[in-house]
């Protein structure tokens, strides 16, 4: 059983620093592409035996330290009635919600029922993982799931989130109170089905001012772990929550705030100088440039001793991407940079 990566959460002695990498399941493996070639997106995260295979095979190519399940951060909006599609090539798909009438009609939806695939991946996955390394459930922050419902879909400067949040602040608030609640039920409902860790994404965070983001996205994360905590604590259990926000350096002051046990850091900031500014009695999770993969080996090997260097003076680190791998990336470059961050941080 490894698990230097929970230990690491937990601020505890581990016998390497633990790694694995935002998005490790996905394009970029050959063997993922293999399976995506015969099912659409939505069709893999809905059937528990495909999902909880792409989860594995990053495990067994790369000798990661921990499982991501495979799922999407979007799963939600379709829970709560909105209409969802992945098109080939253009990313996600949705009916964009900016009126009342569309905020209303949306339901805070119980995620057995609705989600119950990715529930049912989950308890696969820990049968199938058999102990060998943790798995980490996740979900979009409440902020970040609003833009894709929002907007639609992806979105380059989210001027109609914006608009709403500015234009018309109760409705915001509102359907900000839906989204929290759907968010809040689906990550209790997946630390019941056996997640050992949930990882938050809110890689959209950092569009915004500090005083905007205090208001408009953290305060509803830090109701989300609030919540995971007094009720994890009814439950006597303590699953660590990772909290990832895009573009970190703006934002550090605000995300220490969160609640969060770990926090990711993307790689526009130092990592010593983020674990500086957090009081330095923490866990971070980062943040070496995914496109450092693109290096020549020994350039990238100089970054990663660079990175566990900085790392070194938190209470704990994992070591992580600051964002997603890209789908053009050599798989025998994820490898090597696994391989190396275990060497080179052996105790
Ligand atoms: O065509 C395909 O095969 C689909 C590509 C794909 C994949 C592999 C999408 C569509 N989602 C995923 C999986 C996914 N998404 C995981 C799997 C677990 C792992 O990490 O291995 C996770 C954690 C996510 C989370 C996710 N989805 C985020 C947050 C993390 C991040 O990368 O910032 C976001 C913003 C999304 C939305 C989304 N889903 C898919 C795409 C292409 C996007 C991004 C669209 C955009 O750029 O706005």
């Amino acid at each position: 059983m490894n698990d230097t990566f929970l230990k690491a959460c937990k601020g505890e002695e581990v016998s390497h620093t633990p790694v694995w990498i935002m998005r490790q399941a996905g394009r970029y493996l050959p063997e993922y592409r293999a399976i995506r070639g015969k099912a659409d997106f939505l069709t893999m995260c809905k059937t528990p035996e495909l999902a909880a295979e792409v989860t594995i095979q990053p495990v067994d190519r790369l000798n990661v330290d921990a499982a991501i399940m495979f799922s999407d951060i979007l799963i939600p909006c379709e829970a709560m009635g909105q209409n969802l599609s992945f098109e080939e090539n253009r990313g996600p798909m949705l009916d964009p919600v900016r009126d009342k009438e569309t905020v209303d009609k949306l339901f805070v939806p119980d995620p057995e029922d609705t989600m119950g695939f990715v529930m049912d991946t989950i308890r696969l996955l820990r049968k199938e993982l058999a102990g060998r390394v943790p798995l980490i459930g996740f979900a979009g922050a409440p902020f970040t799931t609003a833009t894709y419902m929002i907007e639609g879909g992806t979105s380059k400067n989210f001027l109609n989130t914006k608009m709403m949040i500015y234009q018309n602040p109760a409705l915001y608030k509102s359907f900000m109170d839906k989204v929290t609640a759907t968010i809040t039920e689906y990550l209790k409902a997946q630390i019941a089905a056996g997640a050992q860790a949930v990882q938050i994404f809110d890689t959209w965070g950092g569009i915004f001012c500090p005083a905007d983001f205090r208001k408009h996205a953290l305060s509803y994360v830090q109701k989300i772990i609030k919540d995971l905590k007094e009720w994890m604590k009814g439950r006597g259990e303590s699953v660590p929550v990772i909290y990832f926000v895009g573009s970190t350096a703006g934002l550090i002051e605000e995300i220490k705030t969160s609640g969060a046990d770990v926090y990711g850091i993307d790689w526009k900031i130092d990592l010593d100088a983020a674990i500086k500014r957090l009081g330095g009695d923490v866990v971070v999770q980062g943040n070496l440039d995914p496109l450092s993969l693109f290096l020549p080996k020994e350039k990238t090997e100089e970054r990663v001793k660079d990175v566990l260097n900085r790392g070194s003076s938190a209470r704990g680190h994992i070591f992580n991407l600051g964002h997603g791998v890209v789908p053009q990336t050599p798989p025998e470059n994820v490898i090597a940079l696994v391989e190396m961050v275990h060497r080179l941080s052996a105790r």
